[in-house]
Formats: structure tokens, sequence, C-alpha cells
């Protein structure tokens, strides 16, 4: 049985081209390698040709067999050796054929621009328009301004807050502290990934993303991070109250708004959830990292920032086991953890690379997070192969020690890069073993999680640093490759990128993002990465399209915006892929 596409064929097995490419390209000095689906185990004959049918290489394939994964039996193409830049590309095996791509140098020049424009299209609180958006189409009036003044929900508390601004969550029109968390800190630790361990400055400038902020001075990625800084700033508890200082967990409807709906500019179903201890450490990471960057471009939002992160530690400290129940999922994520050790670990590391303060280095050096960068994840010991998640984030704190100077010991600095690289050199070992290359292993079970393919981008955003570290050339290649897997060269021969790619990702489910739903509302603008195959298939339409749970992981998805369980958009997945297409415009094969 496979999966349905679009248009309600048997897209996988009867109409996808038996070689799967990257839709949009390959670099012409990087990997270039495609995946054939063969059930013969003999190596046979492939060739690349042009648009004309002129040969322009041939190679004979490497018979891989079985592909657990995938569940495809499999044949590796490798065509490295081709550098030549051309478009409308094919790679031909006997009578299969791929869809057309190019070499060329540019891949992820717009892509990049896309992957970030992302957030600006998800603001709350300010409108959305030309010419900031590229179309009217995704025009639409500012949301939410009643975030301005919230209640706590429940009557939790007896304040309101203004919680105004911020960035939407993913598909609905929540927005979460631990979330918000780690993808400001994405963007912010792109920026000192490249001002410090990069090519030494930014990857957006001032201008090219056309933004509100382009053109003043500050770099736009910082801009766009600080759009949600400010709102995480606004999520802490005043002076005066119980939990002075810690941060409200979330703030969202009382109840799941449906979808084909604008965010509504005024509402009153919107309440504050209790802070949480979790959340409160993600305000002191995110701000002791915007507080050290900020000092020179902005020093009074630098100094807001740091007293944030002050009292946010000093509060987590005094209530340090407030976890956010599991429970709390009506109208909106639960976003619960129940192991916050490594959220302490992540905003000491912050608050030590930004205030140098001894005893935090002694705290840093003593914790158990310390001692081995995370590369097997799960709440429930499932042996998922990644390094972080919005609810494992030990790694952020270690990336930054790694790569932010600071008055850390350099055999501490050494031995904090070593491990990195060692985590690159276990995701290249796992992607030798899938026959779509990808670096994301099977867990215990078998099984791909939810939202698999942010897992795989921020394994390839670990690789991309264990590039910066030792300047070896297979760790970028293994960064190209498993975008290869997200642009096409996948079981069901999907780009999981809207914008990108013969089959472009074209109904993530998204409230305003509707097209198909409800008329009048727009398709995904580029540039936008769904969560992809998720075995559990938690969500009714998912089975209703044919997907079973005995499917091969990467074959649990579909194209449908109310597949929310496989095929959500969140700003969580678009931070990393932001991210790995900066680091690939940049190394662009070396
Ligand atoms: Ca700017
Ligand atoms: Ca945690």
């Amino acid at each position: 049985m496979g999966c349905k596409g679009p248009s309600g064929l048997k897209w996988a097995e009867s109409s996808a081209p038996r070689v799967r490419v990257n839709q949009v390209g390959y670099l012409p000095r990087g990997p270039k390698s495609a995946t054939l689906v063969l059930e013969s185990p003999q190596p046979v004959p492939f060739e690349l040709r042009d648009e004309g049918g002129r040969v322009l290489f041939s190679g004979t394939s490497q018979p891989r067999g079985l592909d657990r994964a995938s569940g495809d039996r499999v044949h590796l193409l490798d065509f490295s050796a081709h550098r030549a830049t051309g478009t409308k590309l094919r790679l031909r095996a006997g009578d299969a054929e791929s869809f057309p791509f190019d070499v060329r140098p540019d891949l992820y020049a717009q892509l990049k621009l896309d992957a970030l424009k992302y957030f600006y299209h998800n603001r709350s609180g300010i409108d959305v328009v030309r010419p900031f958006v590229d179309d009217d189409l995704w025009a639409r009036q500012a949301g939410h301004l009643s975030d301005r003044a919230v209640p706590c929900w429940g009557r939790s508390c007896d304040y309101v807050l203004d919680v105004s601004g911020g960035w939407y969550d993913a598909g609905d029109y929540g927005k979460y502290v631990v979330n918000g968390g780690i993808s400001a800190w994405t963007l912010q630790a792109l920026f000192e990934r490249s001002v410090h361990v990069g090519p030494g400055q930014d990857p957006f400038g001032d201008g090219p993303l056309r933004i509100p902020e382009s053109g003043n001075g500050i770099p736009d990625l910082l801009d766009e991070a600080r759009w949600e800084v400010e709102f995480l700033l606004k999520m802490q508890v005043p002076a005066g109250q119980p939990f002075a200082g810690m941060a409200h967990h979330k703030i969202h409807d009382h109840e799941w708004s449906g979808l084909g709906i604008e965010p509504a500019p005024h509402a009153t179903n919107r309440g504050l959830h209790p802070p949480s201890t979790a959340a409160t450490l993600n305000l002191a990471a995110v701000a002791a990292q915007a507080a050290r960057i900020w000092k020179e471009l902005d020093p009074g939002f630098s100094q807001r920032c740091l007293d944030a992160a002050l009292r946010a530690w000093a509060a987590a400290r005094r209530h340090p086991d407030k976890l956010a129940p599991r429970s709390d999922d009506k109208g909106g994520g639960a976003y619960s953890d129940e192991r916050v050790e490594d959220e302490f670990f992540w905003a000491a590391a912050e608050l030590y690379v930004t205030r140098q303060d001894p005893a935090l280095l002694e705290y840093l050096l003593a914790h158990p997070d310390g001692k081995r960068f995370p590369t097997r994840l799960g709440e429930d010991g499932d042996g998922l192969t990644s390094s972080m998640t919005w609810q494992s984030t030990a790694a952020l704190g270690w990336i930054s020690l790694a790569v932010v100077p600071s008055a850390l010991p350099e055999e501490v600095r050494q031995r904090l890069r070593d491990g990195i690289v060692a985590a690159g050199d276990f995701y290249l070992e796992v992607m030798q073993q899938e026959g779509y290359r990808v670096p994301l292993g099977l867990g215990e079970s078998g099984k791909y999680p939810w939202g698999s393919n942010s897992f795989l981008l921020n394994n390839a955003l670990v690789m991309s640093l264990a590039y910066d570290f030792t300047k070896d050339a297979k760790y970028a290649a293994g960064v190209a490759e498993a975008m290869d897997y997200l642009l096409g060269r996948n079981p069901l021969v999907q780009s999981y990128v809207s914008g990108y790619g013969s089959v472009p990702l074209r109904h993530p489910h998204h409230r305003f993002w509707a097209e198909g739903y409800r008329s009048g509302f727009p398709p995904p603008p580029p540039g936008a990465v769904s969560g992809g195959p998720n075995s559990s298939l938690q969500d009714p339409q998912s089975r209703r399209s044919g997907l079973t749970r005995d499917l091969p992981p990467q074959k649990c998805f579909v194209d449908h915006i109310e597949a929310w369980s496989v095929n959500e958009v969140a700003i969580n997945w678009n931070a990393p892929l932001t991210w790995v297409t900066a680091f690939l415009d940049e190394w662009r094969g070396g």
C-alpha cells in the first residue's frame, strides 16, 4: 500500500520517478548523488543528460539492497565528479528518469532568504504587507493587537500583561515561550556562528531580506530574532507578584480554532498560562544571548535583556520544579517538559558567555549535561538520533560555549568543540546506512518522530558546526545531502519546502495559508518546511488519506492541510532550515 499524493494518485509506487534527486539541484563542487529504486541487486549503468539528451556523465549504480526507513530496494547513483554548471539536467537509468534539476553555485541564495522570511509572515501584532511580502496574496492586517492586555487563564493570576508581538508558533495562533526560545536562539546563534567561526560576517546583511527593519543599520537576522525576544521579555511575571521573574509558559486561545481564518486583530478568548521553570530558563538563555549580541548595537536593549535574564535565572533557581502539565493542551499545545536540568545548563551557559561569572563556570563544569554532547534523545528512551529539540536544550548551551569567545578555559572549549565534531562524525555514519542519505537514524522503535524533518535539519546544523571547527569538507557535504532529502530525494519524491522543486509542498497545516481549503486564502509563501513523515500519524486526516502506522517511516506523510501530525509548519523548524540554507549558500562546495 502506498501513500496517496496531492491528486489522490498512488503517487509513490506508480507515478513517481524511480530516480530520486534534489529537485532544485546540486552545487558544482559539492556532493552529487541520487537514489534509484530497483528490485535487482545487480549494478546498472546510469547517465546524466542535458535538456537536449546529450550525455554529460555516465556511471554505474551502487546496489544497497533494502532500505529500512523507506522500505525501498535502492541503488546509489554518484555523479559528484561532474562539476560543470547546467540547468534542466536529468539522470537516467534504464527506463527510469529523474525530475529535472540544475547544477549551479547559487542554489540556496534565494531559499535562505525565503526560509528567514517565514518569520515575518508569521509575525503577530504588525501589518504584514507589501513591499515586504511579494504578493498581496500574503498581505493581512495585524493580528492580535489585543494581546496588549491579556488576563491569566482560569484566574490563575489577577493581573493583565502586554504580550503583543512575537511570532505565531506554527499552524495555530498560539505563542509559546518554550519553542519561541529555541527558535530565537537558533537565529541568534546563526549570527554568532557566522561572526565568530564562519566567514566573519552575517549571511543576510541589512536589506535583501526586505522586512520593515531593512535599512536601519542592523543585520536583518538580528532584527527578526528581536521581534521574538521582545515578546519573550513581555512574558516575564512582574515584580511584586507571586513567581516574579518567572516567565508565563504560553498564551493562546481558550479553544482550538479552525483552518482558513486570519489572525483576529482583536480577540477576547486568549489567556496567559501559568509560569513554568522551563519557560523561565528559555527566557534567561535567549535574553542573555541577546544581551551580548546587542551590547554595541543597542546598549539600552542589551541592558534590558541582561536584567531580564538575571531575574529569570534567579527565579528559576527559586522555583526549579514548576513543570507545565501535559494536560494543558486545550486550545494550544502543552509544550510540557519533565526534565529541566538541560534548560538549567543552557541558561547557565548563555549567562556565562555573556557575563564570565566564575561561579557559573563551576556550575557548568559540574553539570551532568556538560559531559557529553547529546546525539540521542527521547523522553521515552527511544534513542532518537538527534542533538536538540525544544524539549532538549543542553546542546544549545554547549554550542554557544564552543562558538562564542569568552573566559572559558581553552582546553574546555576544545573539548566542547571536539564533542560537536564527534557528533558530526556520528551523523555522517548514520547517513552511510541510509538509502536516501538522511542524517536521521531509526530509533529503537524503528519509527520517525513528529517533525522528523526538523530533527534531520538540526543534525545538519551540528554537521555545519563540525565543518566550521575543522574545515573538513566531508561535514559540509553531509549538510548538502541532508538538503537533497528535503528537496525531493526521498521515497515520496516530495520536496518538503514550499515553492521549491518539481513537487513542492503545497498544503501545510496553517490557518492562513489555506488555499484550496477556503476561498480567498493564499498558498504558503516559498521557503516553508513541513514537519514531514511521522510514524505515529496522530491526526485523522492522515489515516483518511490512506496512511497506516505499519508503513515504512519515510512514507508516513501526506501533503494535506488537515494532516497536522505530518504536515504542520513551525518556527522551530524553519529556524534550522534558515541556518542550513545560509550555510550551504556560503559554502557552495568549498
Ligand atoms: Ca536591519
Ligand atoms: Ca528539557
